[in-house]
């Protein structure tokens, strides 16, 4: 694993997804960029020929008249295109191509203060019931023990491994406050909200280790909410998956 180089920009985009997402922040910051400098320019240039002179006084009402009103429409026709003709075409093109449910591995991430359990739903695909009366101590996801499917559900604390080059389908939830799961190397930033379970997706095109943090600030904790998705290859993910131990399996001697 290379290490990762952090300079100036954005973070390197190892999914694959997010091209259309950087394209958008650097126009948008190059945008604002311009906008700085053209403000800048203008108010120095107000600052020195509107400058205090002897003999001339303050005039607050002469600019008031002056804006022409096709300014206002023209930042609002502005604005409905950056929306309408740059965010809405690259949140549709994500959102409109789920991978196959087949091919995916799907996880559950479940926030709460201040850690994150990623749940994986086994060999049979399925995850057990979870049911929020029954989290404790023991058992943080709730996840019902009677319930078959849960046999072959484990889950883990704070790190979240997946195999390289496989689609992702992770369903984001919560278990107090709103959370909201980021990777930023993956270009992921999901609210995580109680009751409520929003699935997104993404594949890692690298392997190696990255952070996870929580992007929503929910409580003193907040900034110690990370974690490390950790992107193997398919034999070393494999390998991970068949040492999990399964918490929820019925031994065979007790049957
Ligand atoms: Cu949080």
């Amino acid at each position: 694993m290379e290490k990762l180089q952090y300079g100036i920009g954005l973070m390197p985009d190892l999914s694959t997804h997010g091209h259309g997402i950087d394209q958008l922040i650097y126009f948008l910051h190059g945008f604002m960029l311009l906008l700085f400098v053209g403000w800048g320019i203008f108010l120095a240039y107000t600052l020195i020929r509107f400058r205090a002179r002897a003999g001339h006084k303050a005039n607050y009402e002469s600019l008031k008249s002056k804006l022409p009103k096709y300014a206002e429409v023209a930042v609002v026709a502005f604005e409905v295109f950056l929306l309408v003709g740059l965010s809405m075409p690259v949140w549709n093109s994500y959102k409109s191509d789920p991978p196959d449910e087949k091919e995916a591995l799907r996880v559950r991430v479940v926030g709460q203060q201040f850690a994150w359990y990623i749940h994986y739903a086994g060999e049979d695909k399925k995850f057990g019931r979870t049911d929020s009366k029954l989290i404790s101590d023991f058992n943080p996801l709730g996840i019902d023990s009677k319930d078959p499917a849960s046999e072959d559900d484990f889950y883990s604390l704070r790190n979240f491994n997946l195999p390289v080059g496989k689609p992702i389908i992770a369903e984001i939830t919560s278990k107090d406050v709103i959370h909201s799961f980021g990777v930023p190397v993956l270009r992921v930033k999901q609210d995580a909200t109680p009751g409520i379970t929003v699935p997104i997706w993404f594949t890692a095109k690298e392997t190696g280790e990255f952070e996870i943090i929580c992007s929503q600030l929910c409580g003193i904790g907040h900034s110690t909410m990370g974690g490390k998705v950790h992107v193997q290859k398919p034999e070393d993910f494999k390998k991970w998956w068949d040492e999990q131990e399964r918490p929820y399996k019925k031994s065979t001697a007790s049957l």
